[in-house]
């Protein structure tokens, strides 16, 4: 095993990009601005190494990054109604980024700050952590948060990210990292065919505008039931309400039972690859990349709609405004924790 750095100029700025290699020549490359996960080159069932991840030809495309395609994301991934919310009877108002609302931490945030990145090696893994320190009422998020991300990658291609933070006050918190996972191999096609497993019975339901109603739903007789396994393009060809205000395909919060210890594995036929996510979070948001702008200039290609699998395991920004969702409230001093595997193999 064994770390690499790149030192990467990107106008005026200076970027490390490190890059993972276990005993099998499995790599993750990671850039310190963002905690971006720009590469990620794993086996097919030949053996072949290739790309599975979505990412900018050229680095300086990571400074807009309008998908935040790797990045990890915060204070809070997805969607805070009406950007704003109250703590003990105290508002407070954070920048709206879409529309009304506001969206995955708001700018900079997680997603285009430079990280502190310290590499480490050990018997069993390569790793990286990254330490980043919001201010009080930095983007409008009370509290002074320091946040440790951890990256590893072993022997047994797993890659594994563990998200910690602690506040000086009571805040929200719910970190995630926003990879498009595309198993085909360097995208030679988009993820329709894709067969997602998710060991999930409920997932959250959307308004128009992408903000949780308040309703939990039942997967039960929907395009929405993946506890069986089912192809990405059932949500695309569905003309269920839920389908078509998410642009066509899933952008949807599922809530897992936890009555497995994998909450989701997705396969590629032709390639034969295989990922399994393993996770403590209560969620994931499965986005498949529905308003992906096309012809962004990408390593392999040129974007198209429907190119990535986002699984953004972590909790619900709908718990600030309605009971009973998974919750993102973080007490003065409490830690916070999360951890998420994924693990590259392959089938026959
Ligand atoms: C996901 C989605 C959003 C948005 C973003 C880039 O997290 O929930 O709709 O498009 O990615």
């Amino acid at each position: 095993m064994e770390i690499k750095t790149d030192v990467i100029k990107v106008e005026d700025q200076q970027w490390k990009e490190f890059t993972l290699v276990n005993d099998n020549g499995m790599t993750v490359s990671i850039l310190d601005f963002g905690g971006i996960i720009t590469k990620v080159l794993a086996p097919d069932r030949d053996g072949k190494l290739e790309n599975v991840v979505v990412g900018f030809e050229n680095y300086q495309d990571y400074l807009v990054n309008p998908g935040y395609f790797g990045a990890l994301i915060g204070r809070v991934a997805g969607r805070i109604e009406n950007a704003q919310f109250e703590i003990d009877g105290k508002p407070y108002t954070l920048p709206k980024n879409e529309g009304e609302h506001h969206l995955h931490g708001g700018n900079p945030g997680f997603h285009n700050t430079i990280w502190t990145v310290v590499p480490f090696e050990n018997n069993e893994e390569v790793g990286l952590t990254l330490t980043l320190e919001s201010k009080d009422l930095e983007n409008g998020y009370p509290g002074n948060l320091r946040m440790t991300v951890t990256y590893t990658l072993n022997n047994d291609n797993a890659f594994t990210i563990t998200y910690e933070g602690v506040s000086d006050h009571k805040t929200v918190l719910t970190s995630t990292n926003h990879s498009y996972f595309n198993l085909s191999g360097n995208l030679k096609s988009d993820i329709q065919d894709h067969q997602i497993t998710l060991d999930s019975s409920k997932f959250v339901e959307l308004d128009e505008e992408l903000i949780p109603t308040g309703k939990i739903l039942d997967v039960n007789n929907t395009v929405y039931d993946f506890r069986n396994g089912r192809p990405m393009k059932d949500g695309v060809t569905s003309e269920f309400k839920q389908n078509l205000v998410a642009n066509h395909g899933y952008d949807h919060y599922f809530i897992f039972d936890h009555n497995k210890k994998e909450s989701a594995i997705v396969c590629e036929e032709t390639s034969g690859r295989q990922l399994t996510v393993i996770t403590d979070q209560p969620g994931v948001v499965m986005y498949t990349s529905n308003n992906l702008p096309e012809g962004l200039k990408l390593r392999e290609r040129d974007s198209v709609q429907y190119l990535g699998l986002c699984l953004e395991t972590q909790g619900s920004p709908a718990s600030i405004h309605h009971d009973g969702f998974p919750s993102i409230w973080l007490d003065k001093d409490e830690k916070y924790f999360a951890k998420t595997t994924f693990i590259f193999d392959t089938i026959e």
